[in-house]
């Protein structure tokens, strides 16, 4: 699909066209549902080459071997194959290379610019998936390939808190597990996914993935036995290992909130265990986000009653003092004013003839 850069605004036309058209790809697989379903949002994320999008085509064939029924929403506009067929594309509304030449960006500026467009529409693409809802079970979301175009920007934020404030929400952080195998980089993705946790607030499944060609299971001894990670660790006698081993200490407590899970998108291993604590995270958005989320649209809503309160007292005062004063209201005649005379009494003005 063309999409139209030389206007102002690169997306909104085609966007709009499509909305009104209908731009969703015909195999969506939802079949008329009998009762109403309770839609997950699944946003993935993770660092280049991680494997998100080979998850995400991984999980959207798991479901429709369970009979389920998944939307996807791809928000790479930069990829050039998806293994998978999205129901909507940002690539299909928005040119990211286009959007490169006509602003003079390179290709993350690019990228990120085509998402920031795309975002504007977002309130609309939701109305879509709203219409949907009650035949789905999940929304699966596919993010660009830099993490940080996503988890750094305004637009990865607006279309986060869009989606956890509609639908339950769960992030699934994708590992690439053969290249975190040295306690070094193991702990800067830590570090990573620990950010971006505490930045979205949302439950969390730490995916890692690619266990055909290695195996989890050292990274869950690492998070749940300190003493086996300082083991691995006591080969780097550098500064660096007495800074990692520290971190070690202020991370456990984040390990604690996380549901780990070892899967592979090409052999399809581990899709129970990802479900099962997908379950438990959507538990965990009821307990503890959605009452969170809750308090703050309530303190806001109480916040702005009291400063309309505040404003019709204000307004009933300024009434009354204009009633007791010497200022009648538009209209009104002061007697004893000989600008306004009362012909009925024969008064003239002074200076009438
Ligand atoms: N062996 C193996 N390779 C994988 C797996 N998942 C992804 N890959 C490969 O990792 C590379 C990056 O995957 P991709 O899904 O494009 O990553 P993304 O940038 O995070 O979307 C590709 O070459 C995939 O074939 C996996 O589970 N096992
Ligand atoms: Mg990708």
């Amino acid at each position: 699909m063309e999409s139209n850069v030389n206007n102002m605004d690169p997306i909104s036309d085609s966007l709009q066209k499509e909305i009104q058209e209908g731009f969703e790809y015909e195999n969506t697989g939802v079949p008329a549902g009998d009762s109403e379903k309770e839609m997950v949002a699944i946003i993935c994320i993770g660092m280049a080459g991680s494997g998100k999008t080979s998850f995400l085509q991984r999980l959207n064939a798991h479901l429709h071997g369970e009979n389920l029924s998944p939307y996807i929403i791809n928000l790479d506009p930069a990829v050039a194959n998806v293994s998978y067929t999205p129901n909507i594309d940002i690539r299909s509304t928005v040119n990211y290379k286009e959007v490169m030449k006509q602003y003079g960006l390179g290709p993350n500026g690019g990228i990120l610019t085509a998402l920031n467009l795309f975002t504007t529409k977002f309130d609309q693409v939701l109305d879509l998936v709203d219409k949907k809802k009650a035949n789905l079970d999940y929304l699966l979301v596919d993010t660009p390939g830099q993490i940080e175009i996503f988890t750094w920007s305004a637009s990865g934020a607006i279309i986060t808190e869009t989606l956890a404030v509609s639908y339950p929400t769960v992030v699934a952080y994708i590992i690439d597990t053969p290249r975190t195998i040295s306690p070094a980089t193991f702990m800067s993705n830590m570090l990573y996914a620990c950010s971006i946790l505490y930045k979205t607030k949302l439950p969390f499944v730490l995916v890692f993935n690619k266990t055909d060609v290695v195996s989890h299971k050292f990274a869950e001894e690492w998070m749940t036995d300190f003493e086996s990670f300082q083991e691995a660790l006591s080969s780097d006698t550098s500064y660096m290992g007495t800074f990692i081993s520290s971190m070690c200490l202020v991370l456990e407590e984040f390990y604690k909130h996380l549901r780990v899970v070892g899967c592979s998108a090409v052999t399809g291993q581990g899709m129970d265990d990802f479900f099962d604590a997908v379950k438990l995270a959507v538990q965990e958005y009821k307990d503890e986000y959605k009452p969170a989320l809750e308090e703050i649209i309530a303190k806001k809503e109480k916040a702005e009653l009291s400063k309309r309160e505040a404003e019709i007292a204000r307004l009933v005062k300024d009434l009354s003092m204009e009633e007791k004063g010497t200022e009648l209201p538009l209209g009104g005649r002061r007697r004893d004013d000989p600008l306004f005379p009362d012909p009925d009494k024969g008064e003239k003005l002074p200076f009438a003839e």
